[in-house]
Order: structure tokens, then C-alpha cells, then sequence
């Protein structure tokens, strides 16, 4: 992954997706997307196939609290309700979207609440408590593997950062952020690590396996060769469309 986000030919999409359109079929990642809500009718898609397959597996729809306004969201929960189909619809709710807080942009904020129009289950957690995200995800996958259908998971949370690299985020008040800060869901997982008995050199053991991962996955993606111009029309066109030369040729003879 962290050679995708490089542009290098060893990433998940060969370097061609850049951070916004990643997609690893192999991992069960069905592709990220750039259009707000426009991930959620492929989940959609996804576990029609998986129910008319008759395979219990659970497509999970990831979204913000910015696509809970769009209409694919609600037309998604309404087919995925009549059907009921395997999907578990879970919004981060990081209280903006993109500069705008959700109280500018949102009618109703419980976005849970929306669930009732559709007839399923929707519940609110705390998205910064590893333990309740789990349980309520354990319990709706375990809802749609059985034929149950969907649920709505609300997880409230915050956007330490700013929406894209470089923005500073002028726009969030400055106790707002520092509350959220202290209620960091890696900090609150240590502290309850700790409390449940977990020893310091079993912590920071821990710790240093995922920072040597990460480095580790860094390190490839640096020393890795970068895409290359030439392969930029494989798995575009068919056979023979890989050979195509950029940028010389009429756009009839690029589509055959
Ligand atoms: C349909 C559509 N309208 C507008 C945009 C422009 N846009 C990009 S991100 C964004 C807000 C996204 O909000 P959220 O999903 O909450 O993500 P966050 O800002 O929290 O990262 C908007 C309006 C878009 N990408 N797609
Ligand atoms: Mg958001």
C-alpha cells in the first residue's frame, strides 16, 4: 500500500491509483473512492452477489459523516433492507466534512437514527474505543452473515488532522481539538492494555513490531522502481492493448 500512495509499480493498482482510488481485490479491498458516497452502491453490489452466491461472507461499507447527506447512502440502505443483504453500512462521524462542522450540513446528527427509516438496526459507539467498535461490528456481521440483513454502525469520533495534507484546519476551534486529542483511541487502547494487566515490555514490544511494519513497508516503497509510463494502458484495453504507445496514436485506434 505504502508503495501505491509512491506510485510504484509494486503497489496494490501498479502505482496507478494514487491515495484516493486504492483497491487490493486480494485483501477484500473493493476500492476506495473520490465521490462522497459512491463506495456504498458497490458494497451494495458486492453483497447482492455474495447473498445471490449464497456465501456467508459481509461486505462493510466505510464512509464519512459528509456522504450521510447523499442520496446513494439512503437509496443503498433502503435496497439493502427490502433484499436484506449482507452489509454493514459504518459512517465515521469525525464531525466535518472536508471545512464544514456537521451542524451546517446535516439535518439530523444522531446519524444512527437514519437507520429506523430503512427498518434496521442502527447504533451509536464510541469510535475512539477500540473494544466498542469491535462489539458492535462482531454483532453486525454476525446479523448479516446469518440472513439477517444489514446495520447501520455510527462511530463518533474526530479528524485530528485536516482534511488533506497541507491543511491546517483554521477552521476548528482550538479547545475542540484538544478535547479530542486527549481522548486519542490509540492512548485510550494502552491505558486499557495496561489495566488489564498487560506488562510494559509486552507494550512497548508491541509497539516497536508495528513501527518496524511501518518502516519496513516505507523502506520497500522507497527503494522500489516507480511506474512506468509504458504500462499505463495494461488492464485498460484488451489483448494487445498493453503494446498501445502513449500519446502518438488517434483515439479510434485506442479503443479497439
Ligand atoms: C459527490 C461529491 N460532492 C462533493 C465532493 C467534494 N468533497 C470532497 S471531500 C468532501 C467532504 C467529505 O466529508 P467526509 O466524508 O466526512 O470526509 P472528511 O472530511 O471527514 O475526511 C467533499 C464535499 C465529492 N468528493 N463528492
Ligand atoms: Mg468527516
Amino acid at each position: 500500500m505504502m508503495a501505491e500512495l509512491m506510485g510504484k509499480a509494486a503497489g496494490y493498482c501498479k502505482g496507478r491509483s494514487g491515495s484516493m482510488h486504492i483497491a487490493a481485490a486480494e485483501c477484500g479491498i473493493l476500492g476506495a473512492n473520490a465521490i462522497m458516497a459512491a463506495g456504498i452502491p458497490m458494497a451494495l453490489g458486492a453483497a447482492y452477489a455474495l447473498a445471490a452466491n449464497r456465501q456467508r461472507r459481509v461486505v462493510v461499507a466505510f464512509f464519512g459523516d459528509g456522504a450521510v447527506a447523499e442520496g446513494a447512502f439512503h437509496e443503498s440502505m433502503n435496497m439493502a433492507s427490502l433484499w436484506k443483504l449482507p452489509l454493514v453500512f459504518v459512517c465515521e462521524k469525525n464531525q466535518y466534512a472536508e471545512m464544514t462542522p456537521i451542524g451546517v450540513h446535516l439535518s439530523n446528527q444522531q446519524i444512527s437514527g437514519y437507520a429506523n427509516s430503512y427498518k434496521i438496526p442502527g447504533v451509536t459507539v464510541d469510535g475512539n474505543d477500540v473494544v466498542a467498535v469491535q462489539t458492535a461490528a462482531i454483532a453486525a456481521c454476525d446479523r448479516a452473515r446469518t440472513g439477517m440483513g444489514p446495520s447501520l454502525i455510527e462511530c463518533e469520533t474526530y479528524r485530528i488532522r485536516g482534511h488533506f495534507e497541507g491543511d491546517k484546519a483554521p477552521y476548528r476551534p482550538e479547545p475542540e481539538l484538544e478535547q479530542w486529542r486527549a481522548r486519542d483511541p490509540i492512548a485510550l487502547l494502552e491505558t486499557r492494555l495496561r489495566d488489564s494487566g498487560l506488562s510494559e515490555s509486552t507494550l512497548v514490544q508491541l509497539k516497536e513490531s508495528v513501527r518496524n511494519g511501518i518502516e519496513e513497508a516505507v523502506r520497500f516503497a522507497e527503494a522500489a522502481p516507480p511506474a512506468t509510463t509504458n504500462s499505463i494502458r495494461e488492464d485498460i484495453y484488451g489483448a494487445g492493448g498493453a503494446a498501445i504507445p502513449c500519446g502518438t496514436e488517434s483515439r479510434t485506434t485506442n479503443t479497439q
